[in-house]
């Protein structure tokens, strides 16, 4: 394998260098998991993006590691903070890293007996996902939040998951915790 020549821009809080791909999220492709799913505008608008690093390994292979950098831009779709459409892997038994760049987020994880646990998710804040456990990913600050992930090849991704807590913005401005079944 050649060198590889890709960093981590703080400052900018981007990767740069040889070898990155990038895949974004719009509202239009994530608009199903928020409640408010009526009235919205702007579907077009990113609210989510992912730097990848282009490492020639094949998805669904087995002994490789995928890096990826997330990145959800600050907003709200009703009361609910931006957040990734959150998914298991396919290959259930596999785990995953991530870590705080920057920003203020929550980590949201149901596992397998479906109790859920909410970590707080900041600069320098490390976070171990299980396998067979669903993860999602929310940003309640005005800024950008970006997480570092590094997780198997073999894994896939399932988006066929239950997350049974919302996260909202309530009328006093506060982060709210709300037990929801859709
Ligand atoms: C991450 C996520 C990324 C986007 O790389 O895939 O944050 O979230 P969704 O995949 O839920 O849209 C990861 O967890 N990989 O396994
Ligand atoms: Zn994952």
């Amino acid at each position: 394998m050649k060198n590889i020549n890709i960093f981590y821009n703080s400052k900018k809080g981007k990767l740069e260098g040889e070898k990155i791909k990038y895949s974004t999220t719009s509202l239009l492709q994530s608009s199903y998991i928020y409640q408010q799913k009526d009235n919205l505008n702007n579907l077009e608008k990113i609210i989510y993006e992912v730097e990848f690093h282009d490492n020639d390994v094949t998805e669904g292979d087995s002994g490789g590691l995928f890096f990826g950098i997330s990145s959800i831009y600050p907003g709200k779709v009703g009361k609910e903070f931006h957040m990734t459409k959150g998914h298991k892997h396919k290959k259930n038994d596999t785990g995953e890293y991530y870590w705080g760049l920057r920003g203020i987020g929550k980590l949201l994880m149901v596992f397998e007996n479906n109790t859920y646990e909410i970590q707080d998710v900041f600069e320098g804040s490390l976070h171990y996902i299980p396998g067979k456990t669903a993860h999602r990913l929310i940003n309640v600050s005005k800024n950008k939040l970006s997480v570092g992930a590094c997780w198997q090849s073999e894994s896939k991704h399932d988006y066929d998951c239950y997350f049974p807590i919302r996260v909202i913005e309530n009328g006093d401005g506060e982060i709210e915790y709300v037990n929801c079944s859709t």
